[in-house]
């Protein structure tokens, strides 16, 4: 049988990826793994850093942002062993021991590494820090979290009003607050847990919605004492806090196995299993959007893995029906709005996603650049000011298209590519690196 032909252009410090599937369609099958969650891989080597002790980690993820972050916590004092999925070493520097690093730390794309990175900061009195990121990471909101922590005390200056990176924070002691966050954000509400860990007293984050658990979850094992609240999306962190290194294994990430299981969805003949995927309540959201649509996903093999669910996902083609996503759903399936919109795309009727404006401020506008790329291949796709609106059953073909620099969206398109006709290019196809190193391996696996 013909299968899809992959091919990985690198021109400069660019990569286009150009994606032709067979004129009888691809079908995907197999066993496949995915690279590590990226949210608890750098909650791992964070914590791991201002431990005491030694930190283990098995099964980091390798993408360019938790390289930011280790490269910044190395710069911090913390030593940490080469970078590798088998088994990473972190020896912390104990909590309040951060050096005054004597260069500017980059936090390159990663906007957990810089708003995390923030509350830790913050909270070392009498040292000096300064903090940038790359083109997309300076014009992303800083005063989210910065508005907290200037609440607690804290002093940091940036661009626009200290809004926007580079940005230069003069340590404090902080003091403890109870900071009623206006957006579900998981990196809000870590910055200011983490700030709250060497504060005296009892700092709480109440949120709209609930977020992403890791920080909560691994906190806790790592000995802070933690309260949390989840039916009122409130948590406390009461400090001076102890922090003890502990072994962290890291769960596959439901966010890159995200882009597989709509692949098998949309690709008819299709029967894939993904396998080691992180499926804490926090992040399933895409699981329940997808059985709203009528995929067919089976979990199985549920275990618990130092601390957080994972199970292996079976999924196999069906004909997907539109659906509404919105409300407490958003926040437990942000990443996934992307390859959820290319799952509509060829779903029956019309799916509506709203209360999604925060996907305006990730690595890109995802609601703009996600209606433009995936229109450009023919998608009966439009923009809401929070969302978008995506009516199925138009064939998509093959087109010049663009990731905008941004991961998610550079594997949302190669995904939409394989359910294409003729041949799609995929420029600055080099983004998926940030959180999927071997995109393209993996891709061309499951295609043969
Ligand atoms: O780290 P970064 O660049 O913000 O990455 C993204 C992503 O798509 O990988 C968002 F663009 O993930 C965020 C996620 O959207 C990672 C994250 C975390 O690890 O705490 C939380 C979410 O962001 P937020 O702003 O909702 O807290």
């Amino acid at each position: 049988m013909p299968s899809t032909v992959v091919t990985l252009e690198n021109l400069e410090s660019q990569q286009q990826l150009k994606i032709q599937p067979p004129q009888s369609g691809p079908s995907l099958h197999g066993r496949i793994r995915i690279p590590g969650d990226k949210s608890i891989s750098h909650r791992a080597l964070m914590l791991g850093a201002l431990a005491e002790g030694v930190t283990t980690v098995e099964g980091l993820l390798l993408g360019a942002d938790p390289r930011s972050t280790a490269r910044c916590f190395s710069a911090l004092g913390a030593e940490i062993s080469e970078l590798n999925s088998e088994r990473v070493e972190v020896k912390g520097c104990g909590l309040g021991q951060l050096q005054e690093p004597d260069r500017v730390l980059d936090a390159g794309n990663s906007g957990t590494t810089m708003r995390l990175m923030l509350g830790i900061l913050a909270s070392h009195p009498d040292r000096l820090f300064t903090i940038t990121g790359d083109s997309s990471l300076v014009k992303r909101p800083m005063d989210r979290v910065i508005r907290p922590l200037t609440e607690m005390g804290a002093t940091i200056w940036g661009r626009r009003g200290g809004s926007l990176a580079p940005l230069a924070v003069r340590g404090r002691k902080l003091k403890p607050i109870h900071y009623h966050s206006p957006v579900a954000s998981a990196q809000v509400k870590s910055c200011i847990l983490l700030a709250g860990l060497m504060v005296e007293g009892s700092t709480t984050v109440t949120e709209p919605a609930l977020s992403r658990d890791h920080s909560e979850r691994m906190l806790r094992a790592f000995g802070a004492e933690l309260s949390v609240d989840p039916d009122a999306c409130r948590v406390t962190v009461t400090g001076p806090a102890q922090l003890k290194g502990q072994a962290v294994v890291v769960p596959g990430d439901i966010s890159s196995a995200a882009f597989w299981l709509v692949a098998a969805a949309i690709v008819p003949g299709s029967d894939l299993t993904v396998e080691n995927v992180g499926v804490n309540p926090t992040r399933t959201g895409i699981l329940e959007a997808m059985a709203m649509m009528g995929a067919d996903i089976e979990l199985q093999n549920e275990r618990i893995v130092a601390g957080e669910p994972v199970a292996d996902l079976r999924v196999r083609h069906s004909q997907l029906r539109a659906c509404e996503i919105g409300g407490d759903l958003i926040p437990r399936l942000i990443d996934e709005i992307p390859i959820l919109a290319v799952a509509a795309a060829f779903a029956k009727g019309t799916t509506r996603i709203r209360d999604a404006e925060e996907l305006r401020v990730k690595e890109s506008d995802r609601i703009a650049v996600m209606a433009t790329q995936l229109g450009k291949m023919g998608a009966n796709i439009s923009e809401r000011p929070d969302g978008l609106e995506i009516t199925g059953g138009s064939a998509l073909k093959g087109a010049q298209v663009d990731s905008d620099t941004d991961h998610r969206i550079a594997m949302s398109l190669a995904i939409a590519a394989l359910n294409a006709t003729g041949t799609t290019t995929i420029h600055r196809a080099e983004a998926a690196a940030i959180s999927y190193p071997d995109f393209v391996g993996t891709l061309r696996t499951i295609c043969d």
